[in-house]
């Protein structure tokens, strides 16, 4: 990339003078389009609003909330315009946790859709302005925004300058703050999405990962906007609506969830995924078995990926003939992968370890010691136990907290949940290591049934019976609890650690 480039400028005017202004950028599920010149004009009176009406200033931060929508990406493409730094927040977060990340990163205004405000006033408590969109306030952006040209100079940027701070929360309670340059945005664009996806103009994104998940913004913004595609943006959809939606929208390219793609089969809904180009699983480990029964039953190959907040996105994938059922992939072109120990030093093929990474993109938290726990040696150090096989092929294990060891057998929870899911009753399960004074630990499942199963002893038993036949039988769990839900954090992650804390409370 050149030295100077404000990654909006790329995305959008760049774009408008390539696909033209009326192709259809953003589409909504009530059928309602912005092509790309009306998102031009958007995002550059947003951009007018930050530094007419507030001050902004390059390098300033604005702190971003919303549901997937037309609105939050034309705030997005209008901070990075301003040259400041974009925010993104969480939809479903709550005042504390909005205190919490507007401690670590000092916004000078926060953008919010006008139906999750109230948290976000809390939050703020006088300490910067707050401005809501979508509602009727005369002082509502959108109104500000129609008050403006429209025409906006986009501020020359530095490449490396940063763009976006996107907190993470992974697993684990507290938030972590990455920063992600100009550079860092279009990176994956330019190696995942164009040598995996293949994207064209004539695609159309679709997906369920919220914006302020690195995975959402760049498999729907990012990308349709980066080769001229257009992007369904769906507010609030299960995954039997978003697979409707997305079968409506004449969606190509859908990004969701491994849990996703088995409730849409379980509801028999998979002729809706038919019509896809590419379906792309990530944010959860795929096991064989899902990308089996998705292929059986809609002749689609899931592109498996798995990538990071802090990597920006995925990494390690693979696509077409490549394709293996049972491994997550090689490193994408631009990208070396590799198994670590616990020392740092480079495991060789078959051996187990921790997934280290190299790439265009790359952890830089935001002053945060913990920058020294993910850089090992020049690499980056996520938090998955992986192998690699002669091939280059790295194969899915556990991430590092979530392998139980149990008389001496390590068995990875991902195994048992994989095993667990596969049960016809079973919606969704999640999988923890409970302290036992004869085994060191033992396994313990947690159990959302399909609606209409009975929760019993007998049902246990069933579950419990079905694991050993369908895995080494020393992996069953030796206590099931069954709940209505499971703890997810917003980007959809299970929350294994709040399995843990109830478990001992
Ligand atoms: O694999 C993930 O969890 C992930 C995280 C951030 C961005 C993209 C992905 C797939």
């Amino acid at each position: 990339y050149p030295d100077r480039m404000n990654a909006a400028t790329v995305l959008i005017d760049d774009a408008v003078a390539a696909f033209g202004a009326d192709r259809p950028a953003l589409l909504a599920p009530d059928g309602t389009t912005l092509s790309y010149g009306q998102l031009l004009a958007r995002s550059n009176q947003v951009a007018q609003v930050l530094v007419e009406d507030f001050g902004i200033v390059p390098g300033n931060r604005v702190m971003l909330r919303g549901p997937n929508n037309a609105w939050l990406v034309a705030c997005w493409l209008g901070v990075l315009k301003a040259g400041a730094v974009a925010v993104t927040t969480m939809a479903a977060l709550r005042a504390q946790e909005i205190t919490t990340i507007a401690e670590l990163t000092k916004p000078s205004v926060a953008l919010c859709d006008h139906r999750f405000v109230e948290d976000m006033v809390l939050a703020a408590d006088d300490a910067y302005p707050v401005v809501a969109f979508g509602g009727d306030g005369e002082s509502d952006l959108v109104q500000l925004a129609a008050a403006k040209s429209g025409q906006f100079t986009n501020v020359d940027a530095a490449a490396d300058d940063v763009a976006l701070l996107g907190p993470t929360s992974g697993t684990t309670g507290t938030p972590k703050i990455t920063m992600h340059f100009h550079r860092d945005i279009l990176a994956n664009a330019d190696t995942f999405a164009r040598h995996i996806l293949k994207p064209t103009k004539d695609d159309v994104f679709a997906g369920s990962p919220p914006l302020a998940f690195t995975f959402g913004l760049g498999g729907l913004v990012v990308f349709p906007l980066r080769f001229g595609a257009s992007s369904l943006l769906t507010e609030r959809a299960t995954p039997v609506e978003l697979a409707e939606l997305s079968h409506q929208a004449g969606a190509t390219v859908l990004f969701t969830a491994p849990t996703a793609y088995r409730a849409i089969l379980k509801n028999g809904k998979a002729d809706l995924l038919r019509s896809l180009r590419v379906g792309v699983s990530a944010g959860e480990h795929l096991p064989a078995e899902t990308w089996h029964q998705v292929n059986e039953a809609t002749g689609l190959e899931l592109v498996n990926g798995i990538g990071s907040t802090e990597m920006l996105h995925v990494f390690i994938s693979a696509a077409g003939k490549d394709i293996r059922p049972d491994r997550t992939g090689t490193a994408i072109p631009g990208f070396r992968a590799t198994i670590l120990d616990e020392h740092g030093k480079e495991l060789g093929p078959n051996e187990i370890g921790r997934l280290a990474v190299i790439g265009p993109t790359g952890c830089r938290y935001l002053d945060d010691e913990r920058q020294l726990n993910y850089i090992s040696g020049g690499w980056n150090v996520t938090g998955d136990v992986f192998m690699k096989d002669e091939e280059g092929y790295f194969i899915y294990q556990a991430r590092s907290d979530n392998m139980i060891v149990s008389s001496g057998y390590n068995i990875g929870a991902p195994e048992v949940e994989n095993a667990l899911n596969q049960h016809d009753e079973v919606l969704e399960t999640a999988v923890i290591a409970r302290p036992d004074p004869n085994r060191g630990s033992i396994v313990c499942a947690f159990v959302v049934l399909v609606d209409g199963a009975e929760q019993s002893e007998a049902k246990a038993k069933e579950l419990q019976d079905f694991v050993k036949a369908t895995i080494a039988p020393y992996k069953y769990p030796r206590e099931i609890h069954f709940v209505d839900e499971l703890p997810h954090n917003p980007s959809g992650k299970l929350q294994h650690f709040k399995l843990r804390e109830a478990l001992n409370a």
